[in-house]
């Protein structure tokens, strides 16, 4: 039997494309080439999932408040949309995460959905054993969620066409992506998945 495939898109927001409290340096780039992998999914009926940063104002993840980041995704607030070029299915699974005020919660494996249902419970439920993983940060969410996708077992393909970095040092994607690759991480691009 073929294994169970999940795509799952990682803060796709406002906030971290150019123009956003958080711009990834061309983070918008990556938005037609993950709605060519949001087709393929669909196509086949493999469930999509797409998170967002989700902050409350005040967090200690934000400057002000002790943390490393300006203020940026905030509830209900037009930087904490998805960027309007994203074109999800009807189907898609919405998560949330970064809710808590006193942790950073980076990765998408302790992000929920508007029922509180955890982004691990849905893979165990709908028998997911393959996450496909793409969008903002490299460095950062994509990266913590990875890593706990490894942890929790599952097999892992990054998207390498669409990912960005915020790179606070210059190569801190690249040692990202090296350090997942190095736990089991598969990087592919479309083309592999057209194959
Ligand atoms: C993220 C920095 C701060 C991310 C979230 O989604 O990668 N990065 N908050
Ligand atoms: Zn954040």
């Amino acid at each position: 039997m073929k294994i169970k495939k999940a795509l799952l898109i990682v803060d796709v927001q406002n906030d971290f494309c150019p123009g956003g409290a958080l711009g990834i340096k061309d983070g918008d780039e990556i938005i037609p080439v993950i709605n060519k992998y949001i087709k393929i999914f669909a196509a086949k009926k493999l469930p999509v999932f797409a998170s967002r940063d989700w902050h409350p104002k005040k967090t200690a993840h934000f400057k002000k408040f002790g943390g490393v980041w300006p203020v940026h995704c905030i509830q209900d607030t037009k930087g904490a949309k998805f960027h309007p070029k994203l074109k999800l299915p009807k189907e898609v699974i919405l998560l949330y995460k970064g809710m808590d005020p006193e942790k950073d919660s980076y990765s998408a494996f302790q992000a929920q959905d508007q029922n509180g249902m955890s982004l691990p419970n849905f893979l165990r439920i709908l028998d997911i054993k393959e996450l496909y993983i793409a969008g903002l940060a490299t460095d950062y969410c994509v990266k913590f969620t990875t890593h706990d996708a490894i942890r929790e077992g599952f097999k892992v393909k990054i998207l390498l066409d669409a990912i960005k970095g915020v790179n606070l040092k210059p190569n801190d994607s690249e040692i990202a992506i090296r350090e997942m690759v190095k736990i089991g991480v598969k990087k592919i691009t479309l083309k592999d998945m057209e194959a």
